[in-house]
């Protein structure tokens, strides 16, 4: 019987056990993360450059291999899909269990895709996982880079528009984009640029003197609020 053809419900409590098993520190197996990731892939294709997502959604900022943050964030929180929670990127590099982490937000995705928003960060991608810790951890943890590539390659969102009001992302504005159709246009399938407009939106830093103005009045629609990685807030 091929996989295709394991009825949903079976797939879910599966998916259910693995995700229970995640939330406490399990390391997936090689084939297990590959499997979660082709599926990850193919819903995330469908995501737009600007995802829209619904209110009350939980936001959340840099989770860097921290597990134990994140399992203290859905302890405080609320597990999903009881809260819904959108993350802005760098799941992985500087703590110390990066595939653990990413695993479990993976496989959340796989489970609850309409629940949570999974965004890009800086540090997905394959050079900064190469100078920072993640392809170290990879190679120790599972004795080869199969589990970097699979992650590597799965190319999330790179912002998110919280009810057509909240822009979110993991950087910051570009003085190139003045759309979000230029957003939109992105072809992000591709390891970060070193620079333009999509190098800004993963690493640009707020800048004290523009607080307020930025590059707001450029963009196409009213936004209300621009939250960037290292804000952690509920919207209500
Ligand atoms: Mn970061």
């Amino acid at each position: 019987m091929s996989s295709d053809s394991v009825p949903a419900s079976t797939a879910n409590d599966n998916l259910d056990e693995q995700i229970d098993q995640l939330m406490q520190y399990y390391l997936g197996e090689n084939r297990e993360v590959r499997r979660l990731c082709e599926k990850a892939k193919e819903i995330l294709m469908q995501e737009s450059n600007v995802q829209p997502v619904k209110s009350h959604v939980t936001i959340c900022g840099d989770i860097h291999g921290q597990f134990h943050d994140l399992a203290e964030l859905f302890r405080i929180g609320g597990k999903c899909p009881d809260t819904n929670y959108l993350f802005m990127g760098d799941y992985v590099d500087r703590g110390y269990y990066s595939v653990e982490t990413v695993t479990l937000l993976v496989a959340l995705k796989v489970r609850y895709s309409q629940r949570i928003t999974i965004l890009r960060g800086n540090h997905e991608s394959r050079q900064i996982t190469q100078v920072y810790e993640f392809y170290d951890e990879c190679l120790r943890k599972y004795g080869n880079a199969n589990v970097w590539k699979t992650f590597t390659d799965l190319y999330f969102p790179l912002t998110a528009l919280v009810e057509s009001e909240i822009f979110c992302l993991h950087g910051g504005l570009s003085p190139s984009i003045e759309t979000f159709d230029d957003v939109r246009s992105f072809d992000r399938v591709q390891e970060v640029p070193h620079e333009g407009s999509m190098c800004d939106l993963l690493w640009s830093d707020p800048d004290d003197r523009w607080v307020g103005v930025s590059h707001l009045g450029v963009l196409d629609i009213p936004v209300a609020k621009i939250y960037r990685s290292s804000l952690t807030t509920r919207t209500t």
